[in-house]
């Protein structure tokens, strides 16, 4: 889908992703209308800055057809669902919907490389990037990551290669985009609200692959059956990474043995990030994707000991009297949670809840029965946790998060970890998981400080 000079562009849900599309469109040439849900003198007030230097005609407080039909094309956000009406009657009148891989696919004339799965995406990306800069070649991270694709078409930047994260929700409006690398880490319950079951949500992620040539590669993990269920759709060359004998990326353990050219190479992971069967797994995906893109062994393997994951990842924020207090606050799934509680060594007091995003939270029973001394809910979702894990273990309630962290501390014994991990999305409560993530740091130093002063 391109933009060109005169067209009318309607830009659904002006976020991150919205307000990058914006000023991409104007750039282009484009009249651009914007649509937003945000309630009117909400939007008014929040966007006023936006809005005067932009001078695009707007409506909010919800999409409506008889707004947005005069619009040649209509950008959403990845955040507006399929099922909207306005978004179907739009497409029923034939006016093309796109997401921001679609309006990209055209103009990405380097190699690019796309990793979804439920959990890791983001530190795969990054350590993907990582590693091609190892290599000296320039390279553009982006996409849900945190940076629109659409600011790279802006700049018109170039970049030797573009690696992107990418969700369930871009994957549905991606038109004809078509990564020369896909990967594919794993497939665990998430976004359900919107997709309306596993098995839709699996569909939205194998459409990263769908529109692959031959040529291209895709990167799947052969522990995940969700994924090996899914093998035969891919009209790529598939390369795994896993448990599995047979793998191309074979994972034993701390060591990643890869076959390259025909020889083996091994891959040792001791002293580096990449801990546990997790770690290892998102290094064996990197590894795949890297080789795919012709990088050196020992290239990657540079990379792979400088790296360091990002600050809300079963992240360690403080200690205090042999407890540790970890941010997971990215861990926004079932899924994500299990795999923090198994890299503890020792007990969890569990700090779980926010907005439910319709998952099944007796996925968490075994793992909290095995791990979780405590489980402390907060949010909107704190009944329904609570009923999911009752006779589990111990389930208290906090009303803030400093709360629940102090409650945390004050039930935890040394060799424990307070840990925010919380199953659920930010926004009842904060305005993002990092916004979440630090408010969790600040009533750990808060506490920590107060401990050190009371001394
Ligand atoms: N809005 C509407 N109508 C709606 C819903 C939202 O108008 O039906 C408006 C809101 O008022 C707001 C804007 O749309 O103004 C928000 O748009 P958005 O929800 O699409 O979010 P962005 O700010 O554009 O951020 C998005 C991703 N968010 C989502 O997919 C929900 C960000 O991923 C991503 O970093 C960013 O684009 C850049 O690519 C966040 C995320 O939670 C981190 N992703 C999910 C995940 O990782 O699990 C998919």
């Amino acid at each position: 889908s391109k933009i060109y000079k005169g067209m009318t562009v309607a830009v659904v849900g002006l976020g991150i992703t919205g307000q990058a599309a914006v000023h991409y469109c104007l750039e282009c040439g484009a009249q651009v209308i914007v649509s937003d849900s945000r309630p009117r003198a909400r939007f008014q007030e929040e966007m006023a800055a936006f809005l005067q230097k932009t001078g695009v005609e707007w409506e909010a407080g919800g999409h409506t057809f008889e707004f947005l039909n005069k619009a040649d094309c209509v950008i959403v956000s990845p955040g507006i669902p399929e099922s909207h009406e306005a978004i179907i009657r739009l497409k029923a009148a034939g006016i093309p919907v796109v997401g921001e891989l679609a309006v990209a696919a055209p103009h990405l004339n380097m190699p690019v490389v796309a990793v979804t799965g439920t959990n890791g995406k983001t530190t795969v990306t990054s350590l993907i990037g990582e590693i091609v800069k190892e290599d000296g070649r320039s390279v553009f991270v982006g996409g849900n990551i945190g940076t629109p694709v659409f600011e790279f078409l802006r700049k018109k930047d170039k970049a030797d290669v573009m690696v992107l994260e990418v969700s369930s929700f871009q994957l549905m409006a991606a038109g004809d985009f078509a990564p020369d690398v896909g990967v594919l880490l794993n497939i665990t319950p998430d976004h359900i609200d919107r997709h309306g079951s596993l098995s839709e949500y699996a569909a939205a992620k194998m459409r990263l692959f769908c529109h692959q040539k031959s040529a291209h590669t895709a990167v799947m993990c052969s522990d995940d059956p969700e994924c090996m269920a899914r093998v035969g759709q891919l009209p790529s060359q598939c390369v795994t990474f896993g448990n599995v004998p047979g793998s191309t990326a074979r994972i034993e353990g701390q060591v990643v043995r890869s076959m390259v050219a025909g020889h083996e190479v091994v891959y040792d992971l001791t002293g580096t990030a990449f801990i546990g069967r997790i770690g290892a797994s998102n290094a064996a995906a990197a590894i795949l994707a890297c080789q795919a893109l012709g990088i050196a062994p020992d290239v990657i393997m540079a990379a792979l000991k400088k790296f360091q994951p990002g600050p809300h990842r079963i992240a360690l924020v403080g200690e205090l009297h042999g407890v540790r207090f970890i941010n997971d606050s990215k861990g926004t799934n079932t899924g994500a949670v299990i795999a923090a509680l198994q890299q503890l060594d020792g007990k969890a007091l569990l700090i779980a809840g926010g907005r439910d995003k319709g998952e099944d939270y007796r996925l968490l029973r075994e793992q909290v029965q095995e791990k979780a001394r405590t489980v402390i809910v907060i949010g909107e979702a704190a009944a329904k946790i609570s009923e999911a894990l009752q006779g589990c273990t111990e389930l208290r309630s906090a009303e803030t998060l400093d709360e629940a962290v102090r409650l945390g501390y004050s039930l935890a014994e040394p060799g424990d970890a307070v840990l925010l991990s919380p199953a659920c999305s930010s926004f009842d409560m904060f305005t993002s998981y990092a916004h979440r993530g630090e408010m969790f740091a600040a009533a750990v130093h808060k506490l920590i400080a107060e401990d050190s002063a009371g001394d």
